[in-house]
């Protein structure tokens, strides 16, 4: 419900997510059809539904108690923070986590997902400023309280009824929707911008406005190829690995903010402006990566980007992804390597092929070897700190290149959201794992 009422509210409020969802829709049937092996693999993993249903979309929050606040709203719905994404190494002063579903039953139900940055003022150099901002955060409410009755109903009764539920989703989308009118003066919002773009959209807001909503293609430079024709213009470079036969993690592309008016007050004079922050943006999503295949991903990338960087005019984009697809021959290409160097997760499942008693206690690759089990890749359902820095750098504006050093505090991070974030590689592990001893007891039986 929560997931279909934001789509509803973001096409409502930003016309070319319609758009571009339309256009979503139309490329990942066409990629089906041409591909029925794949349809076939996703209908049997359950995954087929989710793919027209899937998004992402993220907020920008001011303070610790907001952002508790949202993990207890989130977890009603079955949403958990996973990940944390430092990305004051790029220049945004932010940190992040991601509140998703975590089982695949839940996954595959509805796997939407939000992107949740919180700002940090620590990183602000103006003292004065810094003032002010936590001044202005800490007098504005971002909750309705019919949201904030029914996050306590549903943690003291466990739970909603499907009436109460209607009435959170329509209470909570108050928290996500465009507030037209800032919080601030017209004066103190371009000394926020001045200090950091980011800032001004956190903090002159009444409401941390949902900044993008992302469907998932199956095919992202069909996309990207497209979307001019529909008259939206792409960035000029697909963030995360390049093109390839075997997708890894996730490739992103967004198109740039619209500029929507705002009016500015301080309380006698009201001045009619306008802020950028909402944009649209696409993602196709690969096979997660262990440790060790992600270790291979980082290395590739900070290599291709010593030799490039993609510049923010977009004027080397193509000599970005050529260097970026030369670079990552490197990394193996085909499924089977894949699983046999331990790069990436697996879902293992018994083929139906008949056992003998030595065969139970082989390893899952001898297995698949002999034809016993078969393994079908978990999808990456997070996100990349590289080119989620790109994301905000682009909808940011070309000018906003501010420099800070690495500077991760994971530690205040959860201790503002009020809870550990649950790690990144743990449930891909585990789901692995499960899958194997589900496999093995199917094989073990069997054969009994
Ligand atoms: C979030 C940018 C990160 C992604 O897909 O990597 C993101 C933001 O701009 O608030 O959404
Ligand atoms: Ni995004």
């Amino acid at each position: 419900m929560f997931s279909r009422a934001m789509s509803a509210l973001y096409r409502d409020e930003v016309p070319a997510y319609g758009t571009l969802l339309d256009l979503v829709r139309k490329v990942n049937d066409a990629t089906l059809q041409a591909n029925p092996a794949d349809r076939v693999r996703l209908e049997k993993l359950g995954e087929l539904d989710r793919i027209s249903e899937e998004r992402h979309g993220a907020i920008r929050l001011g303070t610790a108690q907001e952002l508790a606040t949202m993990r207890r709203l989130f977890a009603i719905m079955g949403m958990y923070p996973v990940g944390y994404y430092d990305l004051s190494v790029a220049g945004v002063p932010v940190h992040s986590t991601a509140f998703r579903p975590l089982d695949d039953a839940a996954l595959n139900a509805n796997p939407f997902r939000v992107f949740t940055s919180l700002l940090r003022l620590d990183l602000i150099e103006d003292a004065n400023l810094r003032e002010e901002a936590q001044e202005v955060l800490a007098a504005r409410q971002i909750f309705t309280l019919g949201c904030l009755e029914k996050i306590k109903l549903a943690e003291t009764q466990g739970g909603l009824t499907a009436e109460e539920a209607e009435v959170f989703v329509a209470e909570a989308l108050e928290t996500f929707r465009w507030h037209p009118e800032a919080n601030v003066s017209y004066p103190l919002y371009e000394r926020l911008h001045a200090a950091h773009r980011l800032v001004a959209d956190v903090v002159a807001f009444k409401g941390p406005h949902i900044n993008h909503l992302t469907p998932r293609t199956l095919d992202i430079d069909a996309v990207q190829r497209l979307m001019p024709e529909q008259s939206i213009a792409p960035k000029a470079v697909i963030e995360g690995p390049p093109s390839r036969a075997v997708p890894i993690l996730l490739r992103q592309t967004s198109f740039k903010a619209l500029e929507e008016p705002v009016s500015y007050s301080d309380g006698t004079i009201t001045i009619a402006g306008s802020h950028t922050a909402r944009f649209g943006e696409i993602e196709q999503r690969g096979i997660a990566l262990t440790p060790k295949g992600q270790a291979l991903y980082d290395k590739l990338l900070s290599q291709t980007r010593e030799i490039v960087r993609p510049a923010a005019d977009g004027s080397n984009a193509a000599e970005y992804m050529k260097t970026l697809a030369r670079i990552f021959e490197e990394f193996p290409d085909d499924f089977e390597t894949i699983r046999t160097q331990g790069l990436g997760y697996f879902r293992y499942s018994a083929t139906g092929k008949a056992s003998s008693d030595a065969d139970l206690t082989l390893p899952p690759s001898e297995l698949v070897a002999r034809g016993l089990l078969r393994a079908d890749p978990i999808i990456y359902e997070d996100f990349l700190p590289v080119s989620a820095a790109g994301i905000f750098q682009s909808n940011l504006g070309d000018d906003a290149a501010h420099a800070f050093v690495a500077n991760p505090n994971r530690d205040r991070f959860e201790a503002d959201l009020g809870a550990p974030v649950v790690e990144l590689h743990q449930r891909y592990a585990e789901a692995e794992a499960a899958s194997i001893a589900r496999a093995r007891s199917v094989l073990g039986r069997a054969h009994a």
